[in-house]
């Protein structure tokens, strides 16, 4: 029994089998933002591009897109700094690299993907990432942290504020996009400013794989958007991608999973949390608990906008 899931395995086989195989490259990606950053990495894949290039280069379209939640226009923490986070997935070889907290950086996810292909670690934060990203070269803008910080210090004291409390408003949003090549291999990336108003130093879900994001190259991927504090404590997306690979197709595991997090949340949260998943066979969904939650899906014969599915039974 899986989140009110229950599938024998040999359901799950006959699942996978019949379904109908979807249009291939597939992206899938959180929110209207999303259908722009689809476009252009179905462009890169088109002209022969890799997965991880469309991934990349879709999500810069969304980071240099002055948006208020993702990029150096991100909303920032409790001192004033814009902190950004992000992370790619490879599924061959299940390659990933990250940055949290990442300051005055054009395009997070490029650090990410630097990470992931230029040292032999998965997670770079803080001032080690900002260096790192200047050493390969990457676009940047002066920082101000120190005296923002200094400011915000004296008028706080260092351990009292808290963020504001999160209801689902527009505080934050993030790009997810997760990419199906016709070659099968699977990709995504997701990116973001994080929570408006967070502490300095705090790490959402964006950057932690399988948090924010998750790919498994036999299976499928998935990505979220939300309050990070709701999915990061169940590795959301890593349990999207395990109910897949039990049989569910991509909306009934994002719905799933979110029962999963509503049954320890309590069904009167309001949780902000949104997924959206594809899977193997082409096959795309989502799920949220946002009313106002959307998504984006494009292959080569559409580029649509999508309203929320919903969360199933709550
Ligand atoms: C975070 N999950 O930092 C991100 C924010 C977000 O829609 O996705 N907002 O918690």
């Amino acid at each position: 029994m899986l989140g009110g899931a229950t599938l024998s395995a040999s359901r799950a086989a006959e699942t996978l089998t019949e379904a109908k195989r979807g249009e291939t490259p597939l992206l899938v990606s959180t929110w209207a933002f999303g259908k722009a950053a689809n476009e252009a990495g179905l462009k890169v894949l088109l002209q022969g591009g890799s997965g991880l290039d469309a991934v990349e280069q879709g999500i810069w379209v969304v980071e240099s897109s002055g948006d208020g939640s993702v990029g150096l226009s991100g909303r920032p923490n409790a001192a004033g700094v814009v902190q950004l986070d992000a992370c790619i997935m490879s599924g061959p070889g299940h390659r990933a690299g990250s940055v949290a907290g990442l300051e005055g950086i054009r395009h997070p996810i490029s650090a990410a993907r630097r990470v992931m292909e230029k040292t032999r670690h998965v997670m770079l934060v803080g001032e080690g990432a900002r260096m790192f990203a200047l050493e390969q070269g990457l676009e940047s803008v002066e920082v101000k942290s120190r005296e923002l910080y200094q400011a915000w210090q004296e008028q706080h004291g260092p351990q009292k504020p808290t963020p504001p409390a999160d209801k689902g408003g527009k505080s934050h949003d993030t790009i997810a996009l997760l990419v199906l090549g016709s070659d099968g291999n699977i990709a995504g990336g997701c990116s973001t400013s994080g929570l408006g108003g967070k502490l300095p130093g705090r790490v959402g879900d964006s950057p932690i794989i399988g948090s924010g994001l998750y790919v498994d190259n036999d299976i499928g991927a998935a990505g979220a958007t939300g309050l990070g504090e709701n999915i990061m404590r169940y590795c959301g997306s890593f349990l999207i991608v395990e109910y897949m690979r039990q049989g569910l197709a991509p909306t009934e595991a994002c719905q799933a999973a979110i029962q999963r997090i509503v049954k320890q949340e309590g069904k009167g949260s309001n949780l902000s949390v949104n997924f959206v998943a594809l899977d193997k066979l082409g096959r795309f969904g989502a799920a949220g608990t946002d009313a106002g939650f959307v998504f984006s899906v494009a292959s080569p014969s559409a580029s649509r906008t999508l309203p929320n599915p919903g969360s199933g039974k709550l």
